[in-house]
């Protein structure tokens, strides 16, 4: 690499020359770099050059002015809500002190267009429903009292949890309250405008601002009741909701219940006089419930049990395929 440029007069390089010119009008400062030895600089480009880098070095840290000024509390808005509706500052402050972190990339990810969509094929393989067959095994007790109990069938039991999470399997590891509080202040355009800035050209194309604008907001008229749900059962049933983790979309446990679910239709299926939607029995139990006070009717018709599959989860090839699944768990397939 050729870094000799202070040779002879005349083969100086072009800013030397540049800024020796300048000399007359400006304050000259003495520079010395390994690469360009020894060479001037005005001292205004000098105070010019150091102010520039060190705006760079503020934005890229994202810590201009924060040192002067306090934050603002992202939640500010979100718990004068809560309060309005009733929670107490304690309440409000068990679950918001420290802040959860807001979830803006995870939130852009679930409005990113999907290149491929979820294989539900892989739940019918021969090992996929072993998993199930195992679990009607050695839960066949908790199986009995919940037919008993709700009317469901036990293999549309299995087959909803089995898809789920592969009985607890896999239960997600996104913090729920975090994901749903960050849901819930999705109403206010500074905080929508930090989602926009993440997705894609090619997602806010397709998106367009308005539709964006009215999913976010959807989203947060959706999450709010989601967090008063996560309130109430810290505060009734001593649910840890800052310790709890699930889905993106807020859902926990093997049978991934949202907070308000929980709420209304958890059962405790071994009696231990809580619900933990983690313990196998409390998992049973649950979907059961919820199957049942959605309209389940073991001798129902085909579509009739579709349509309650999908109050479960919101999505024709899941329906079939939890209905395929049951059908082959029934026949011993
Ligand atoms: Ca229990």
């Amino acid at each position: 690499m050729n870094s000799d440029f202070n040779q002879e007069p005349g083969t100086r390089n072009f800013s030397q020359q540049f800024f020796s010119r300048l000399k007359p009008h400006f304050l000259i400062m003495k520079v010395s770099t390994p690469m360009f030895k020894s060479f001037e600089i005005p001292a205004k480009s000098c105070i010019t050059i150091i102010t520039s880098f060190v705006l760079m070095l503020a934005l890229l840290t994202g810590s201009t002015g924060h040192a002067a000024t306090p934050r603002r509390d992202p939640y500010a808005e979100l718990k004068k809500r809560l309060q309005d509706d009733g929670f107490s500052a304690a309440q409000i402050n068990s679950l918001f002190e420290p802040p959860p972190p807001l979830q803006y990339r995870l939130i852009s990810k679930t409005l990113a267009i999907k290149e491929s969509r979820l294989d539900y094929d892989q739940f019918l393989t021969p090992s996929s429903l072993a998993i199930a067959r195992r679990n009607l095994v050695s839960f066949a007790s908790t199986f009995d009292r919940a037919e008993r109990l709700y009317g469901v069938d036990r293999s549309v039991i299995a087959a909803i949890i089995l898809v789920e999470t592969r009985f607890g399997g896999y239960t997600g590891g996104t913090p729920t309250l975090a994901i749903l509080a960050s849901y819930a202040v999705m109403n206010q355009p500074h905080h929508q405008e930090r989602i926009w800035a993440l997705l894609s050209p090619r997602d806010r194309k397709r998106w367009g601002r308005e539709a964006f604008e009215k999913r976010l907001l959807q989203r947060s008229q959706w999450a709010y009741p989601e967090v008063c749900a996560l309130l109430r059962l810290s505060e009734t049933r001593g649910l840890r909701a800052m310790s709890l983790q699930g889905s993106v979309m807020g859902a926990f446990g093997w049978p991934q219940f949202l907070p308000s679910s929980l709420l209304r239709w958890g059962a405790d299926g071994n009696g231990d006089g809580a619900v933990d939607l983690d313990q196998p029995e409390d998992a049973i139990f649950s979907a059961a419930s919820y199957l049942q006070a959605h309209g389940w009717n073991d001798s129902g018709s085909r579509s009739e049990k579709e349509a309650v599959i999908f109050r479960y989860n919101k999505s024709t090839p899941y329906v079939r395929t939890v209905l395929a699944i049951a059908d082959r768990l029934s026949s011993r397939e």
